[in-house]
Order: C-alpha cells, then structure tokens, then sequence
C-alpha cells in the first residue's frame, strides 16, 4: 500500500497533489447545513440567467437528466482545510454538454452553480467549461449516497472542493462575477487549489467583486 491506501497496482498513477495539502484516506463527509431528503416528484434541474436563447429546454426532472449522455472523469478533491481525496472516476453529463444543450448569451463570463437550501459557488465559465467539469450522479461506478450529494453534484477537479455543490439542482448563467455562499464568507473568489488560492485576504485586484 502507498500512503494514499492504495493497492500495489495504482502506485504512481496518482497525480501530484497541490501545494499545501496532504492525501486523506477514505472518504470523509464535508459540509455545511443538514443532508437533504431527495424527493424525485419535486427535483428539478434548472439552466437559466443569460441564456442564448429562450424557449429552449432549460430544465429536466430526475428520470429527464438521468437519461442525458454520461461521461466519466478521473479527478482527486482537494479540501481547502487542506486534505485531498485519492483520484476517483466520477460519472455524470460534462459541463460540455451541458454548455451544449443550453448555450450562454455572448456576454456570459461566469456561473454561479446552486444547491438545496440555497448553497452557491460561483465560478469563471472557463473553469465551468474545463473537460474535466462533470455534473456529477456517481463515484467508482456508484450513485452517489446522500451524504456526498445524491443525486447530483458538480465536480471541479480545477478548483477547491466548496466550489462544487453537492445536492445540485441549478446552474445561473452570468454576464459579471457575484460571489458564492463562500466566496462571502472568507473564501478566495477564484480558488485555484493550485495557486493556493484559500482565503479572500489572498486576493488580487480583478480577482473578485468587492467585499
Ligand atoms: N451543498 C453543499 N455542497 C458542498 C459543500 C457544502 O457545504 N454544501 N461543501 C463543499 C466542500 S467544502 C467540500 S470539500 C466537498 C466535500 O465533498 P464530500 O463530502 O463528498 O467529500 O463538498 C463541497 N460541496
Ligand atoms: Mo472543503
């Protein structure tokens, strides 16, 4: 075993791991709030805010996303208190398609990905667009659990873990940058695990809107 606790045959595969953090084993539950109760007749996935055009499709419900095209991604989470998780396969539709099947207005720089009870994290639509970007139902070949996010959540390999919500059910499409749940509460604005981008004192002018 190597210290990420795994089998002989994964050593080395594993990517080097951002400055700062150390590998965790397991997988441990990290969160703010209570886990919500999934009720399929009420779940709803929803695009909106600077849409390309209106009249579209923008919104599916749990049977209607499940049968959008799946991808899979290999991707660690790096926990900005500083542990990070092995790499795992997480399966789900990709950003991509997303972007795709609902195309922003020209305008749109950022978007801002919501969650049950009102949890947001905002993000460039670069980093939103990145291939490894995956909404994510399933871990290793597995739904996920409640605890991790059932039924869905977004993974952005690029950045911090609070940058992808568990429990998704939105994605707002936006034409200037407006901080997330985090991003005003001490968090840095953009979040680059690899620029050690933690905390909002950290950062640049141009790096995010006023506090
Ligand atoms: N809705 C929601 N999603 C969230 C969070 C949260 O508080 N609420 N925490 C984030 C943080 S800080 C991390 S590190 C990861 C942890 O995911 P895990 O519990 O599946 O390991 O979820 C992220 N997604
Ligand atoms: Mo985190």
């Amino acid at each position: 075993m190597d210290p990420m606790g795994q089998p002989e045959s994964r050593e080395g595969e594993q990517s080097v791991l951002p400055p700062g953090q150390r590998p965790q084993k397991g997988w441990p539950v990290t969160h703010y709030g209570p886990v919500p109760k999934f009720r399929p007749e009420r779940w709803e996935f929803r695009v909106f805010g600077a849409l390309a055009e209106t009249g579209g499709r923008d919104r599916w419900n749990h049977e209607e996303f499940s049968a959008l095209p799946y991808t899979t991604v290999v991707a660690g989470l790096h926990c900005v208190t500083k542990y990070s998780l092995r790499d795992a396969e997480w399966g789900g539709v990709a950003a991509r398609t997303l972007l795709e099947l609902v195309p922003p207005a020209p305008g749109v720089t950022h978007v801002m990905a919501w969650a049950e009870y009102g949890y947001s994290a905002n993000m460039r639509l670069a980093d939103f667009a990145s291939e490894s970007t995956v909404l994510a139902t399933h871990r290793d070949g597995e739904p996920l659990t409640a605890e991790h996010g059932f039924p869905l959540r977004l993974v952005v390999p690029r950045l911090y873990g609070w940058k992808g919500p568990k429990w998704l059910r939105g994605i707002e499409y936006m034409t200037a940058d407006r901080r997330g749940f985090w991003e005003e509460r001490g968090y840095h604005n953009l979040g680059d695990p690899w620029r050690e981008q933690r905390f909002s004192y950290q950062e640049e002018p141009g790096d995010g809107p006023e506090l």
